[in-house]
């Protein structure tokens, strides 16, 4: 059977966190791993996502061109999900000129066909910016739910797809003003068309998981509207109709083209150009994996897109998931909650971290991702059960020089644990089959257990002084069931078992030949004293970096009313004002000091100074002489983090001002000039934002403390 298995396209836009990988990812490839193990040829296609308002936001809050942001982002997911196992055949681009042509071939198809029209409409237009506001350029009050930070385009809290117009108290995001609402002409996508054969189409497939279901069937019962796919921006596909010049095709409708793209340039590249047909046209399940955010696009939207085009394969399944939080809170770039793929794959091993998220996927309901339990489940499950069952098999047999082969006399406990795998792995199989992946990891930890106590109860050191040859029936039997056990735990830690299937003696690969070989007799194998297979997991180095330093922008300085030496700031830290006392007054005029980029410890405990709180303190560094504030290039936005070398915030809530002296914060020459250090684990690190350094505003003595 062919399988088509698309993951939804990543935002170039931010580092990938496990949020992202638990939603979506490691779910598609695990089951495009088990599709490959059971003789399915698979088409497993990913890319980035690199048009549209999610970009440019992005790129004009750090004033650099979106390609800039794209080429940056794509390369890293890129390397993230390689470094996870995470293997599809084809990570795309959407910026691929093969994408655009495809996309512009489609949209005209799509206006030939008479699906697509054009209406003036009321649009935002911020008079501040003089220009037409993309949706997601807007936010205000979603009418639905209320939620006070709608965008334009879509409510996170509660899913559903808006337009501009909809939201009560709009504001323009780049000038905070409330825009207008003005004429101006769209193309639209005729989807109110569809509101008969999409239900229909809906309803027919009762084996979809809840949440798509009713997800879908909301949107459709509050009825299909025709929606715009041109935007007022300029980067994005160029829309292939005169008098759209200034307009582009709309991300998401151009994005979910990507899918088709991506196997087109796939099959270009493997040099079968028609191969990607094999799979969109003829016949072929196709699987689609995502966050639940995106699911009306994928049961709504797309199979209008294609049902209006004829000729492609419709959705078969959406295996959307629910979200996994990190220790009880949501995933937050900006609040700076959960770990990053780059973060997490510093502390622990693909297969560590593969094997936890499996095991707290999101695939009915929200799951907590929790460091205790991600070190509890490896250590006591991967490590303890199943690592240490092969461990002892490999160190008994060939302590012993054992030679196994297929038994010659099971008894009925041995004929009971070889029966065992095969109904173990029938029901894995089938598991996975419905994208059940936890249901699947119980059945397969169950059968270690079982293995396990088979193990216990055989004694074969005891029976190795008495019956040798009943012996080797009972190690045979324990080495079959590791068979079944690696074979299985293929698709969830692909590189530790195939490691162990070498252990195994196994040949080849376990994805090629695996399951054949549990079907076939053995004889001869010498097993080799072997390494545990798994190392211990600690995550000892915690991060040690507690100082959550941020850019900070003063917003006013105003003076003491009765301490001579001291300013009071207002200073935007991005997603908040905060005030500060700082001691400049002697050193700095205000206008010196307004407008000024500077970094801030924000974790600080409170204090009030000479009658005034501070929220936080100001780094300045100060020779004996001079003092001078620590400052990063104007277009670094406030708010943005700031790093000790390599190591972000650690999420600590507080510090108190005794703790900076550990820091030994101070400036050196770098050789580029003054930079701002700290030592941490007994190295001299930068302070950066994002690899730029943070130094004196100006000329300072080398070797000047920061305090
Ligand atoms: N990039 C949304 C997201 O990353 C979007 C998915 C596109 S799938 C065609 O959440
Ligand atoms: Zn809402």
């Amino acid at each position: 059977m062919r399988v088509l298995i698309n993951c939804a396209l990543p935002y170039a836009n931010s580092s990938l966190h496990l949020g992202h990988i638990a939603g979506a990812y490691l779910g598609g490839d695990i089951f495009a791993r088990y599709n490959r193990m059971v003789g399915n040829q698979v088409l497993f296609v990913c890319g980035s996502d690199e048009y549209g308002t999610p970009i440019t936001i992005r790129a004009d809050r750090e004033k650099v061109p979106p390609k800039q942001i794209v080429d940056l982002y794509h390369e890293e997911q890129d390397r993230n999900f390689k470094d996870l196992d995470i293997d599809f055949d084809i990570f795309s681009r959407t910026t691929y000129k093969e994408h655009a042509d495809l996309v512009q071939s489609i949209f005209l198809e799509l206006m030939k066909k008479g699906y697509i029209e054009e209406k003036t409409t009321l649009a935002p237009y911020c008079e501040e910016d003089r220009r037409f506001l993309p949706d997601r350029y807007v936010t205000g009050t979603c009418p639905y739910c209320g939620n006070p930070s709608a965008r334009g385009d879509q409510c996170d809290e509660c899913g559903r797809t808006l337009d501009a117009q909809e939201l009560k108290d709009p504001l323009c995001i780049l000038s905070n003003t409330t825009p207008v609402f003005k004429e101006t002409k769209h193309l639209f996508f005729r989807l109110s068309l569809f509101q008969e054969k999409l239900s229909q189409w809906v309803e027919s497939h009762r084996e979809w998981r809840n949440s798509v279901l009713q997800f879908s069937m909301g949107f459709l019962s509050s009825g299909l509207k025709d929606r715009p796919i041109t935007r007022d921006i300029q980067w994005g596909v160029p829309v292939p109709v005169e008098g759209y010049g200034d307009k582009r095709i709309y991300v998401w409708i151009e994005a979910l083209m990507g899918y088709i793209s991506a196997a087109m340039i796939y099959s270009k590249k493997v040099g079968a150009p028609d191969y990607w047909q094999k799979f969109w046209r003829e016949e072929a399940r196709t699987y689609y994996f995502m966050g639940k955010d995106n699911i009306t696009f994928h049961s709504i939207i797309l199979p209008a897109i294609l049902m209006a085009l004829g000729e492609y394969n419709l959705p078969d399944y959406i295996a959307a998931n629910e979200n996994m939080n990190m220790e009880g809170k949501k995933f937050s770039k900006s609040r700076q909650i959960g770990l990053t793929v780059n973060e997490v794959l510093r502390v622990a091993s693909k297969d560590y971290i593969r094997y936890y998220i499996a095991s707290v996927l999101p695939e009915t309901g929200d799951t907590d991702f929790s460091m205790e339990d991600f070190q509890e489940k490896v250590n006591s499950e991967l490590i303890a059960k199943y690592g240490n069952l092969v461990h002892r098999l490999t160190s008994f047999a060939s302590a012993n020089a054992l030679v196994l082969r297929t038994p010659l006399q099971p008894d009925q406990s041995d004929s009971a644990l070889l029966s065992r795998c095969e109904e173990s792995l029938n029901t894995y199989l089938g598991h996975l089959e419905k994208i059940e992946i936890k249901k699947g990891l119980r059945v397969w930890i169950d059968l270690v257990q079982t293995t396990n106590a088979y193990f216990n109860e055989a004694a074969p050191w005891r029976l190795l002084k008495v019956d040798r040859e009943k012996c080797i029936d009972k190690l045979s039997c324990i080495y079959r069931a590791c068979q079944y056990l690696t074979v299985m735990a293929y698709p969830l830690i692909p590189s530790a078992s195939n490691r162990i299937w070498k252990d195994l003696q196994g040949e080849g690969s376990i994805e090629s030949s695996g399951l054949s070989k549990l079907k076939a007799s053995f004889t001869g194998v010498i097993l080799k004293r072997s390494e545990p297979p798994f190392e211990k997991f600690a995550i000892e180095s915690t991060n040690p970096n507690t100082l959550d330093l941020r850019v900070g922008k003063i917003l006013s300085v105003a003076e003491h009313e009765n301490a001579s030496k001291l300013y009071l700031l207002t200073v935007d830290l991005g997603e908040r004002k905060i005030n500060l006392v700082a001691g400049l007054r002697e050193k700095y005029r205000p206008e010196d000091l307004t407008g000024r980029k500077i970094v801030v410890v924000a974790n600080l405990k409170k204090a009030k100074i000479r009658g005034h709180e501070s929220q936080g303190m100001l780094l300045a560094a100060d020779d004996g002489q001079n003092t001078r504030f620590l400052t990063v290039p104007d277009d670094v936005p406030a708010g943005s983090p700031v790093d000790i070398g390599e190591f972000r915030f650690n999420g600590k809530e507080m510090v108190e001002i005794d703790d900076l002296a550990a820091f030994k914060l101070g400036i050196r020459n770098s050789g580029e000039g003054l930079a701002a250090t700290a030592e941490l684990e007994g190295s001299m690190l930068t302070l950066n934002v994002r690899g730029r350094t943070v130094y004196p505003e100006r000329d300072v003595a080398e070797g000047a403390r920061i305090r």
